[in-house]
């Protein structure tokens, strides 16, 4: 899963011509480099950043989508914590919904949305929100609370909402309300998600846990990615969401290949 971030920090500074065709030259590019999910963001969710409210997303990232979608045939997926992003997302052309507040979601928009459109949900774990969700994140048990979670979440999806199992994909949210202590035992307990029999997606490109372990700033950070992304898909994840396709791709193929012939031999 390539990242497509529209946000005026990137590039320019309105949602103008200029800020929606280099998003979708950077998409492109993704896909050429091989990325077999494009997931569109016009909102920042580094901890501390600032909420971006609705009219200012939709403008950012619906005229990214509807230029995007008639030229690629991977699916689109939109990045966001609002059901009225999300909404208009599939009817530009999106087909999943990243709901990276998935986790202190109160009401049923979301759901209701997803369901109503048949569309692909990536269930992703957090405590709290960005504004603050790094401040004291605290659990007794990592692993076992975001299992918990992601229990209790599939059920009321498809009990509350009517989005069957088929539709989900489950997500740790490497980052989202967690250390750097919480951040590697839930990449070492990784496997223990694998029981859902659910796609499994995990994003850690560049995150600030490969900092604070390792000191590097955030250019430097996508050895470490790659180290994070292999090992993941050694112990079951289906799905790396990374700013760097090729090198995710390249990099992935040549564990699968490794993985799938060590499997033969057991
Ligand atoms: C994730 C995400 C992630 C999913 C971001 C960043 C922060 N969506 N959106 N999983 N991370 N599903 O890329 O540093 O880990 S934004």
């Amino acid at each position: 899963m390539g990242v497509v971030n529209v946000t005026p920090d990137s590039f320019s500074d309105g949602g103008n011509f200029f800020e929606t065709e280099a998003a979708v030259a950077h998409a492109l590019k993704l896909v050429a480099d091989g990325a077999e999910i494009l997931d569109i963001g016009g909102e920042s969710t580094r901890p501390g950043a600032t909420p971006v409210g609705e009219e200012e997303e939709l403008r950012r990232v619906i005229p990214v989508i509807e230029k995007l979608a008639p030229q690629v045939k991977v699916p689109i997926s939109i990045d966001t914590s609002k059901p009225g992003v999300a909404l208009a997302a599939l009817a530009a052309g999106a087909s999943i919904v990243n709901d990276i507040a998935a986790a202190t979601r109160a009401d049923f928009s979301m759901w209701k949305i997803v369901a109503d459109h048949r569309a692909g949900y990536i269930v992703m774990h957090a405590q709290g929100s960005p504004p603050a969700m790094q401040e004291k994140p605290a659990y007794r048990d990592v692993v076992r609370e975001v299992g918990g979670f992601f229990s209790g979440r599939l059920g009321r999806l498809l009990n509350e909402a009517g989005v069957p199992m088929e539709q989900v994909v489950i997500d740790p949210g490497i980052g989202f309300g967690k250390t750097l202590e919480h951040n590697l035992t839930l990449l070492a307990g990784l496997k223990t998600f694998t029981k859902w029999r659910r796609p499994l997606l995990v994003g850690v490109s560049r995150k600030s846990f490969i900092g604070q372990l390792l000191g590097a700033d955030v250019e430097n950070r996508l050895p470490a990615s790659l180290a994070c992304a292999v090992l993941a898909v050694g112990d079951g994840a289906n799905i790396i969401r990374t700013h760097d396709v090729a090198a995710t791709v390249q990099a992935v193929r040549m564990a699968e290949a490794i993985y799938s012939r060590k499997k033969n031999v057991d």
